[in-house]
């Protein structure tokens, strides 16, 4: 299949992927067919496929993905549309400083090459990108402006320093990352794993749940239904009461106020006892100097557990009481005051109303610890002591003073009423999503901008300072963290002077989460060479909210929460005049091979160059569409690339066979292929708006058939509907298999590029049936078929039937009694 060609237009031509391969790449890029006019001539579509991490070289996994987003800016650019299709790499992170401490290297040197590889395969891939903007995250001219970005989210109080816990190595004085805990112990030496504090940058996204959960009803019908609701899961948001409860002082300890957030004020009644975060800083104010070593005993233990650990519902509950007193706001009870751990310090208030009949890890405690147990709500159950299940369904409430008798609905909203007007509480909403821990004790990131310095405190980097670049001189084990992040040990770049009072200072030296990096790129490619600031407001307007955004499911949270997050944030900076940077989201499904994920481990992985070497690149791209819709799994044991090939060869054929000139007038054609052309590429529409690109393949491969016949067998190659019809085939199949249909075109006679062929016009009238057929019976046995118009009327199918011979025979002389007409498809001849 990869034999050389001859030339094309010959009849003995032969279809060779090898040299398409090697002869288009260079004249697209000469004629810059990728590259967006951007002069408003034409309205703007922006499609994006969620940038690669240079791991390696390219794989199946993005085979697929690339090859979903090429088809629609394939398409919008057939329909006229001025389209922006970008790439370029989210450069920094974790696997380049790993792969440079084990290389004794420069993380930049395995990544930049890494992305040349890439690049090159992606070429190679044929995706339709403006390779002009291309950018890497990691280049000074980039990250200069994320610092640029996060010096305006520290102006506006929206980036923030506090304490909280690390993943810590005891043994290598070590931080960790998350993935580098395996199984509550340190990756590389097995020691358990502990929590360390650290002072930590945060952005205050927090401040936006609101916006990011109400302008979710943008997305709606746009998003994935599951990614919504992934996001809202998130994020989070519960509505409840604050309810506040005096802790009674004691002989050694004052008064105290406290609150809870809980989402049932309505049993409030059924409170038993008290429980407070044991690792909040509460519990330590809290407790009486006699119970303090048991709870700080206690306090180190939970600190050594996994955080896995701690959330498990399976484990048995623990705690300790803290020798205090809580009084019920509403019935003036006193309640035990616990410190367990089961009770998050970082989400509500940190403390909780524990209402054991009514919440079932609550419930688990008081059993644990023989607390007692007061259902408030009669659901009609088994008392929850006694059956070891909290009871949740509505009821009637009991054992509630003036909130007994009530509906549970009516007692949550008389309940509030009480603690408002009494102001022991209020309504209030809460929500799950916590500030973004931006900060990362790690090399390979964007610098923080900000200068310690001993008289000034914290102090911004001025911006005409930025960038402030990573030191190049470090390589392998200087990279690796100890204790803080790596740049503390580079202590000629650390070292600086305080912009502010010209003192001795330091710089940061924590670098930011790569997701701070993707959370912006999508603007930065509208104008990437922009030096006055992230990106040109004007092009940022034009051709965001990006129309169709391509990537992998794994991203439905975080990374699509963050840039939602940026977004409205640089909105509010009055950056932008939008507000949600993605309108529509497609996830595209994974390639498996025998039903399991491709891995190293299982052996059943794929080689992507493997593939393009034996099928060439058309057709591996044609195989990932055909396989399925695009949300859907491929899986490589499934599917026949070999048969893809075959049909691209025979869909080229057609070409090499036509044997009119460009231009010739399709109108002699014949009817029947026209109309299958018609109808194809008017299917084809509806189709690719659905994003059941794998069904438009199916059609292009019956044109291609009926095409073929009517070479064969009907009026041959000189048949101008032949043309028309191999010319549409090419122009459809260039979003699929651009080799192929670059070469088709380039047969056919037509310069310069399929890519500006245009989307052919439909004909509507070639899309309506033009006959059907009337079946003529002669006292109810049918005698003849006629094809007539579909809209013929009554008359004239009675006066085409009475001139059928058939039925004239059939009557043999017979007189005609009546004659029964149901245009356009029966006529019933009745003798007397
Ligand atoms: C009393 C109560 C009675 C509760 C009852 C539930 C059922 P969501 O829906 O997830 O927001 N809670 C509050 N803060 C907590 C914390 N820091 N750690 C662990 N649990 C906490 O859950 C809110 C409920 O979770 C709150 O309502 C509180 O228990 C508990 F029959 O208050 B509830
Ligand atoms: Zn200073």
């Amino acid at each position: 299949m990869s034999n050389e060609p001859t030339d094309s237009r010959s009849p003995d031509a032969v279809y060779s992927f090898a040299a398409m391969e090697r002869k288009w790449p260079a004249v697209w890029d000469e004629l810059k067919v990728f590259t967006p006019l951007d002069d408003g001539s034409r309205e703007r579509r922006y499609v994006l496929d969620m940038f690669p991490y240079p791991s390696g070289d390219l794989h199946m996994g993005h085979a697929e993905a690339f090859a979903m987003g090429d088809v629609i800016s394939r398409y919008w650019r057939q329909l006229g549309y001025d389209v922006l299709h970008p790439i370029g790499w989210d450069s920094f992170g974790l696997p380049a400083e790993n792969a440079a401490i084990q290389r004794n290297a420069h993380p930049s040197e395995w990544t930049y090459a890494n992305i040349d590889t890439q690049a090159a395969s992606f070429k190679r891939y044929a995706i339709s990108a403006d390779w002009s903007r291309r950018l890497h995250t990691s280049d000074s001219e980039y990250y200069r402006w994320t610092q640029w970005l996060f010096l305006r989210f520290y102006e506006k109080g929206l980036a923030y320093r506090k304490d909280s816990p690390v993943n810590w190595c005891p043994k290598d004085q070590t931080v960790l990352a998350n993935e580098q805990v395996v199984n509550g112990a340190c990756e590389r030496c097995g020691t358990p794993v502990t929590k360390k504090s650290l002072n930590q940058w945060y952005f205050r996204i927090t401040d936006y749940a609101d916006r990011l959960l109400d302008d979710m009803a943008q997305l709606e019908g746009k998003w994935p239904d599951r990614v919504l609701s992934m996001q809202r899961n998130w994020i989070g948001r519960s509505a409840g009461a604050h309810v506040r409860f005096r802790i009674e002082s004691t002989p050694d300890q004052p008064e105290h106020d406290v609150t809870v957030f809980t989402t049932r004020p309505d049993t409030l009644y059924g409170a038993t006892f008290y429980v407070v975060a044991a690792d909040s800083q509460l519990a330590v104010d809290l407790v009486t100097e006699a119970r303090r070593p048991e709870l700080e005993q206690y306090r180190d233990k939970v600190r050594s557990l996994s955080e896995i650990e701690r959330q498990s519902t399976e484990r048995e509950k623990t705690g300790v009481f803290t020798g205090r007193y809580a009084i019920n706001p509403l019935s003036g009870e006193r309640l035990p005051v616990w410190a367990a751990d089961y009770v998050l310090a970082d989400y509500g208030t940190g403390s909780i109303m524990a209402v054991p009949a009514h919440d079932q890890r609550d419930l688990d405690f008081a059993l644990a610890f023989d607390l007692p147990v007061r259902v408030v709500v009669d659901t009609g159950e088994a008392h929850p002591a006694e059956s070891g299940m909290a009871t949740t369904g509505d009821g009637t409430l009991v054992n509630s003073g003036s909130l007994t008798g009530l509906p549970q609905e009516e007692a949550v909203a008389v309940a509030v009423r009480i603690l408002t007007s009494s102001d022991a509480g209020e309504e209030t909403v809460n929500f799950r999503l916590r500030d973004w821990l931006l900060s990362r004790q790690r090399f390979w990131g964007t610098p923080i901008p900000i200068i310690h310095c001993a008289s000034c405190g914290e102090v911004p980097v001025p911006d005409d300072q930025l960038p402030v670049t990573l030191p190049e001189n470090l390589r392998g084990e200087e990279l690796a963290p100890k204790g803080t992040s790596p740049l503390a040990a580079a202590r000629d770049w650390a070292a600086v002077d305080c912009p502010r009072c010209s003192g001795s200072a330091t710089r940061d030296t924590d670098t930011m989460d790569t997701f701070v990096d993707s959370s912006w790129y999508f603007l930065r490619f509208t104008s990437p060479g922009y030096t006055d600031g992230p990106f040109d407001s004007d092009a940022a307007n034009n051709w965001l909210p990006v129309q169709q955004y391509v990537g992998g499911v794994e991203h439905a949270i975080l990374h699509l929460l963050y840039a939602r997050f940026f977004t409205k944030v640089i909105n509010d900076l009055g950056l932008i005049d939008f507000d949600e940077p993605f309108n529509a989201l497609l996830n595209q499904g994974q390639v498996l091979n025998g039903g399991k994920a491709m891995s190293k481990s299982l052996g059943n992985g794929v080689d992507l160059g493997e593939q393009l070497d034996t099928f060439g690149v058309d057709a591996v791209r044609l195989t990932m569409i055909f396989a399925s819709p695009p949300e859907d799994d491929v899986d490589w044991a499934d599917v026949s690339p070999s048969g893809s090939a075959k049909f691209l060869a025979r869909a080229w054929r057609l070409a090499r066979d036509v044997a009119t000139t460009p231009g010739t007038d399709p109108s002699m054609g014949n009817r029947g292929l026209r109309s299958a052309t018609h109808r194809t590429v008017a299917d084809a529409s509806v189709l690719l708006d659905q994003h059941k690109f794998n069904v438009v393949i199916a059609k292009i491969m019956e044109l291609v058939n009926a095409t073929r016949k009517e070479i064969d067998s009907g009026a041959g190659a000189a048949d101008p509907a032949v043309r028309e019809a191999t010319e549409a085939v090419a122009v459809v199949l260039s979003l699929f298999a651009p080799y192929t249909a670059e070469d088709m075109w380039s047969i056919l006679g037509h310069e310069p590029s399929v890519a500006a062929a245009g989307w052919p016009t439909v004909d509507e009238s070639l899309l309506t049936v033009d006959s059907i057929t009337a079946v003529v019976q002669v006292k109810g046995k049918v005698r003849d078929r006629l094809e007539v118009s579909p809209d013929i009327s009554e008359d004239e199918l009675r006066d085409l039937a009475l001139r059928s011979e058939a039925a004239l025979r059939a009557l043999d002389g017979q007189e005609i009694r009546t004659v029964i007409v149901r245009a356009p498809k029966l006529v019933n001849i009745v003798p007397v």
